[in-house]
């Protein structure tokens, strides 16, 4: 059931956005992080997806992103992602802020994205810092060394601890602050700076449309909260926006 109000609002909006988390993809098959189903199940993500993990034990991280990239490499974007895709035509302004590394919303067909956390397609050399796009399943060799100096590669995603790309998370806020409707989906609201950006949305007079199967710690703050999943609600805010 979609609120008439809701539809007033998205048909008026200008500038709408969406934040994704891990939750959007998981109809495409890739576990979550922190659900029961977790990627964390034996780790926890603070653990794992940081810099001294890797210092540590690279082996150890990149066999878990090289099991991530298998079943990442196998994802498809699911009704989630292709309706976020067809809101990109038909709102004046639109874009996606991602938290995930995943690159199924680019594969849906949009452009306008955000990606906070990096991409798990890229690697990047930890000598000279160059980036470069690696898409090998599984990965040849554990751990990836780079082909110009044989240092270490490490994926290009930003772990606990490190700051995101200044060009990105300034991108984010200029974006969540110009927001008309910011919809957040699939995201349990509990990693930083990205949990912070619906707020820039309400403080401006933005509305916040949440969309995920249980509640969050967003969710006494959300303007619109609906209770399910996001290839099954999008689609259904489509059909009544569009009928
Ligand atoms: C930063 C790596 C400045 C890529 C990730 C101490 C020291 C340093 C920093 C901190 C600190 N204490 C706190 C911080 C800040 C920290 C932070 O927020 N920690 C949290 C845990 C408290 N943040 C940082 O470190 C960030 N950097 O702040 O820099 C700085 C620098 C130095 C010192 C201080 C500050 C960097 C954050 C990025 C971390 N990297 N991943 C990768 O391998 O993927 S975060 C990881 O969590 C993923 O990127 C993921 O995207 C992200 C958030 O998780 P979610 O996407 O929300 O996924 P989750 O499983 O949690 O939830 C899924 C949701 O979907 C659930 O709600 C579920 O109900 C729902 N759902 C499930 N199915 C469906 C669904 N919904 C709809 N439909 C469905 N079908």
């Amino acid at each position: 059931m979609v609120p008439e109000e809701l539809i007033n609002f998205l048909r008026k909006a200008k500038k709408v956005s969406v934040l994704t988390g891990a939750g959007i993809s998981a109809e495409s098959g890739i576990p979550t992080f922190r659900g029961e189903d977790g990627l964390w199940k034996k780790y926890r993500a603070e653990e794992l997806a940081t810099p001294q993990a890797f210092a540590k034990d690279p082996v150890l991280v990149w066999e878990w992103y090289n099991w991530r990239r298998e079943i990442i490499g196998k994802a498809k974007p699911n009704m989630g992602h292709i309706t976020i895709a067809k809101w990109e035509k038909i709102f004046p302004s639109f874009w996606v802020i991602t938290q995930n590394i995943d690159g199924l919303h680019r594969l849906a067909g949009s452009k306008n994205i955000v990606e906070l956390h990096g991409n798990i397609w890229k690697v990047r050399c930890t000598r000279e810092g160059i980036v470069m796009e690696n898409r090998d399943v599984p990965l040849k060799e554990i751990p990836p060394k780079c082909e110009n100096c044989g240092a270490l590669l490490r994926p290009h995603v930003v772990w606990f601890g490190e700051s995101l790309s200044i060009e990105d998370i300034e991108m984010a806020e200029e974006i969540s602050n110009s927001s008309d409707v910011m919809f957040v989906v699939g995201t349990s609201s509990v990693v930083y700076p990205a949990a912070s950006l619906p707020f820039l949305t309400k403080r401006r007079g933005g509305i916040v449309v949440e969309i995920n199967i249980s509640e969050t710690t967003l969710t006494p703050y959300a303007d619109f909260f609906f209770k399910g999943k996001a290839g099954e609600i999008l689609p259904e805010i489509d059909s009544r926006l569009n009928g």
